[in-house]
């Protein structure tokens, strides 16, 4: 927690926005968490005191548009805007140094929150780069022009990092390059299911990625002193959770599940050892959709929460 400086407020932003998928549901997700109560114990058990703040469609321009699009992207200004401004609301709890917590959402909303830190923590700490963990089934890293679904879900790595230009007028041309994170600096857990164009990005730019097939060759405590090594042992970390990293056992209901994921433990394991590295500042969880697998839906949620409270320290609560 060295890099945090105000260690008395937890601030909790709900990002209630789903246009960067398929189909709607997402945007339940922050609701369904909050409902645990979870927060509540987390205030409790930890004496923070929390800072709400809800984003949610319906009060910016862009919603009366009509989303017209270049190279067939679904909504880009809409998603180019929601990020925008979770990109803006992260950006400023973090300069205060307080640890932000973001629950989405689907993951277009990353493009925000990673960017949102790198600018607080380049402010704070005299232009100092943050690592990124991006712990998912997918490396959402396709640009524009690779994406086949040409959905923003799947491009948020490739628009924070600089891969991705914004491709027209409204779409993430708001990314300075005081946002755009260092790609030296970011490492993938748990992937399984990426696309070929993806897979040439990530070798392209010698990208640090643990596949499935990693974790279950070397363990996944391996993966982590590699990953925080590699980030480097004095540099603040973001970490962008998509809950389809686990496996579908515990995460049922999301949009986009794939088999063979993490267990709840590895899941868990992977937020305490990011925790107790004393780096981490901003977490993320993405993708939970209420809407889907609702029969299940407790399994999922209960598996959100607990990576939550790892990520805080407060595994055992
Ligand atoms: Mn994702």
């Amino acid at each position: 927690m060295r890099f945090l400086a105000d260690r008395k407020h937890l601030a909790i932003i709900a990002a209630k926005f789903s246009c960067g998928a398929p189909r709607a549901g997402a945007e339940k997700g922050p609701e369904a968490i909050i409902r645990t109560g979870v927060f509540n114990d987390i205030a409790k058990k930890a004496n923070l005191s929390l800072v709400f703040e809800t984003l949610a469609p319906g009060d910016h321009p862009h919603q009366t548009l009509s989303d017209t699009s270049i190279l067939g992207l679904k909504r880009p200004l809409e998603v180019s805007a929601d990020a925008q401004r979770v990109s803006s609301s992260v950006y400023q709890q973090a300069r205060l140094g307080r640890f932000v917590l973001t629950l989405g959402g689907d993951h277009s909303i990353g493009a925000g929150t990673v960017s949102g830190t790198a600018k607080a923590i380049r402010e704070r700490f005299q232009g100092q780069d943050i690592g990124v963990l991006w712990i998912d089934a997918h490396a959402d890293i396709n640009t524009p022009e690779t994406s086949v679904s040409k959905r923003l879900h799947g491009m948020p790595v490739a628009f924070a990092s600089g891969i991705a230009k914004s491709p027209q007028e409204g779409v993430f041309d708001w990314l300075e390059e005081s946002h755009i994170i260092d790609l030296g600096k970011f490492v993938y857990i748990g992937l399984r299911d990426v696309d070929e164009a993806e897979k040439e990005i990530i070798a392209r730019n010698n990208i640090k990625a643990f596949t499935m097939d990693d974790i279950r060759r070397i363990g996944i405590e391996t993966v982590m002193d590699e990953a925080l090594d590699y980030i480097g042992k004095e540099t603040p970390v973001h970490a962008s959770y998509d809950i389809d990293s686990l496996d579908p056992e515990w995460a049922p209901s999301t949009g986009f599940p794939v088999p063979s994921g993490l267990s709840l433990n590895e899941g868990m394991l992977v937020a305490k050892r990011l925790h107790e590295s004393g780096n981490l500042i901003t977490l993320d969880l993405v993708e939970i959709n209420p809407d889907i697998a609702t029969a299940r839906l407790d399994v999922t949620v209960n598996a959100g929460c607990e990576l939550i409270k790892n990520g805080l320290g407060l595994g055992d609560c």
